[in-house]
């Protein structure tokens, strides 16, 4: 039965405004993390995004829509690894209380499809195994020059238990869909209280 459910019964819904998460962006270098962020964050909060030393923290409000019409902000903080990605004791820092991964590879280079699998080892590593998370295969607007098909990035997505999206930092192409994503994950993820 559909509605079965009683209001009793629904998941307490226990999200203060303002909390602030945290969501690392990680993948190899120049698969597309930063055009990404660019396209969908930098836009609309230009001023907010904040180059450092080797990360880039590009800070988007989200209005969240509670059942019953209630709107809560809270306000995803995405830590951008720039340079070097094999820089590895600089990691703990980026995984560091982090609520939510987008793993980002480059559908053209193989590689970095490849690392993908050291890239979420090293999360487990860090104890954010189960956290929300999404994988993102970037730069479809190459599709000539594409090497990894859906289908094994998919599979590889259900082995590591994460859902798969594909986008073009350049088209705009399925960019507003993972954010959208990964802001529903968390939101699921963390609504009973974080
Ligand atoms: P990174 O932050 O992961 O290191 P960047 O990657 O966002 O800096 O992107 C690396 C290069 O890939 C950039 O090229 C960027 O324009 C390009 N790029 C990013 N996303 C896409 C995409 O969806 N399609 C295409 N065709 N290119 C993309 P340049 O030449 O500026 O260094
Ligand atoms: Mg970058």
């Amino acid at each position: 039965m559909p509605d079965a459910k009683t209001p009793a019964e629904e998941p307490q819904v226990i999200v203060r405004e303002g909390t602030v998460y945290k969501i690392a962006v990680l993948g190899d270098g120049a698969v597309g993390k930063t055009s990404l962020l660019r396209k969908h964050v930098h836009k609309k909060f230009e001023k907010n995004y904040i180059p450092t030393v080797g990360v880039n923290i590009a800070k988007h409000n989200v209005k969240l829509k509670l059942k019953g019409g209630e709107e809560k902000e809270i306000t995803l903080m995405f830590w951008d690894i720039a340079g070097q990605p094999q820089f590895y004791m600089l990691h703990k820092i980026y995984y560091n209380g982090s609520n939510g991964i987008i793993f980002v590879f480059d559908i053209t280079r193989p590689e970095t499809f490849t690392h993908i699998k050291d890239w979420h080892k090293e999360c487990v590593k860090y104890g954010l195994e189960g956290i929300p998370a999404i994988l993102v295969g970037n730069k479809i607007d190459l599709a000539g020059e594409r090497k990894i098909i859906a289908p094994m990035a998919e599979s590889l997505a259900k082995d590591l238990n994460l859902p798969y999206f594909e986008t073009s930092a350049h088209s705009g192409a399925g960019v507003a869909e993972i954010f959208a994503k990964i802001v529903e994950m968390i939101y699921g993820y963390y609504r009973k209280g974080a």
